[in-house]
Parts: C-alpha cells; sequence; structure tokens
C-alpha cells in the first residue's frame, strides 16, 4: 500500500514531510486534511492524531505523527545507499543530525513560528492583527540565534557538516515562511546564513512541493 500522508500540500509541517519523501523517492499520496473546515478537529482525526495538528502518516498501517518523528522513521527505513547520508546511521554521524535538529526545534523554530504567526497566521486565518510588540520580541530572541548559525556555517556547508541532512531540511519550510513575511533580510544580513538558505532552497525536493496548495 502506497505511503498516506493525512494534511494538507499548503502546510509547512506536511510539506516537511512530503519533501523527505521526495528526497528518499519514496512514492506518497497526500489524504488532503481541509483545515478551513475544521476537519483535523473531528473525532476521527483526534483518534489517530490525539493533538488535532497535521501531518500525520499510515504506512501499511502504521500510524505516526509528529512531522521530524516521521521523517526520521522514513528516512531510516527507506533510505538507499544514495539516500543514507539524510540521517546517518553511524553513531556520531547520527549524533551530529540530532545536535542540529535540536538546535532548530529550540534555537530556531519557537522564535520563527511566532514572528511567522504574527506576520502571516494571524491576519490571515485568524482575523487578528500582528502584535509589533510580541513580532519584535521573537526577532529579539531569534537574531542572537542566526548569529550562532553564521557562526557555524563560516566552516561548513551545512548544518552538520558537508552534506545536507535532515537537520538542514527541517528548516525549509518554516524559513520560507520567513522570508514571505517580508523578513528575509534576517538570512541576507548573515554571508553564511544567506549562502546555506540559497543553497537548501533551492532542493528539488523542496521545489516541488514548495507551490502546492
Ligand atoms: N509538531 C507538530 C506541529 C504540527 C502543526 O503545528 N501543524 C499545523 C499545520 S503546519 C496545524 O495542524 N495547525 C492547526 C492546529 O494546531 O490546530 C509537527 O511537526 O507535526
Amino acid at each position: 500500500m502506497v505511503l498516506k500522508v493525512y494534511g494538507n500540500p499548503a502546510s509547512p509541517c506536511t510539506r516537511t514531510v512530503t519533501m523527505v519523501c521526495k528526497e528518499l523517492n519514496l512514492p506518497y499520496e497526500v489524504v488532503v486534511i481541509d483545515f478551513t473546515k475544521g476537519e483535523h478537529k473531528l473525532p476521527e482525526y483526534i483518534k489517530k492524531q490525539p493533538f488535532g495538528q497535521i501531518p500525520y502518516i499510515d504506512d501499511d498501517g502504521f500510524v505516526l505523527y509528529e512531522s521530524r518523528a516521521i521523517a526520521r522513521y522514513l528516512a531510516s527505513k527507506y533510505a538507499n545507499a544514495d539516500t543514507a547520508i539524510l540521517y546517518p546511521s553511524d553513531f556520531q554521524g547520527r549524533a551530529l543530525v540530532e545536535q542540529a535538529a535540536s538546535i532548530e526545534a529550540f534555537n530556531f523554530y519557537p522564535s520563527v513560528y511566532g514572528a511567522v504567526s504574527e506576520r502571516i497566521f494571524k491576519p490571515a486565518f485568524r482575523g487578528q492583527p500582528t502584535d509589533e510588540t510580541r513580532l519584535q520580541e521573537h526577532l529579539s530572541a531569534l537574531n542572537p540565534k542566526l548569529d550562532a548559525y553564521d557562526k557555524i556555517l563560516d566552516t561548513q556547508k551545512y548544518l552538520t557538516g558537508d552534506n545536507f541532512t535532515l537537520a538542514d531540511l527541517f528548516h525549509i519550510a518554516y524559513s520560507a515562511l520567513l522570508e514571505q513575511a517580508g523578513l528575509g533580510s534576517l538570512f541576507e544580513s548573515r554571508p553564511n546564513v544567506a549562502r546555506w538558505w540559497k543553497d537548501i532552497a533551492a532542493r528539488e525536493s523542496w521545489l516541488a512541493v514548495k507551490d502546492a496548495a
């Protein structure tokens, strides 16, 4: 049975999962959950994803939610010799990916999500204005983190070294939203971050899913 991705092609978390499928050349089918109609809050959906969020996957009866966990599962199960580098299986290679994935989850995503919420999600989906004070708080938190990214990327091409891995991929969907929110100068003002973002934003896997709606 082809892998089913329950999500929405317009959602960043769904795109993270479909990007991994593209990287792995893994066929998949998106079962569209219309969150404008609240389909992710219906009882049958909550049975699969108790937090009422998209996406989750059904891999021949195995159900899994949380986009980053799904990415790790797919890259562990479906990698071949050419794609194994996405999520290396040797102890040190994997530890470096986990280190950079933790940076994304704890130093990057919270502020980026907050900023994107203020600039895009609140006005577009919640009928609320941007709270400029909160936006500035998110940007103040993010700026020193991005300075550290710029230092890391001064001596290596990607966050774990010479190769693109899941840790880089985890940044893509929300970084694109940051640009869309008019905050691209956060990247452009840092030469190494700018070079890294230009590189990862040109991945075929991202180009394949980024405009799906
Ligand atoms: N940590 C979760 C977050 C999932 C998430 O926030 N999904 C968003 C769409 S990108 C969603 O379902 N939002 C609706 C809601 O939280 O009610 C993951 O990575 O899968």
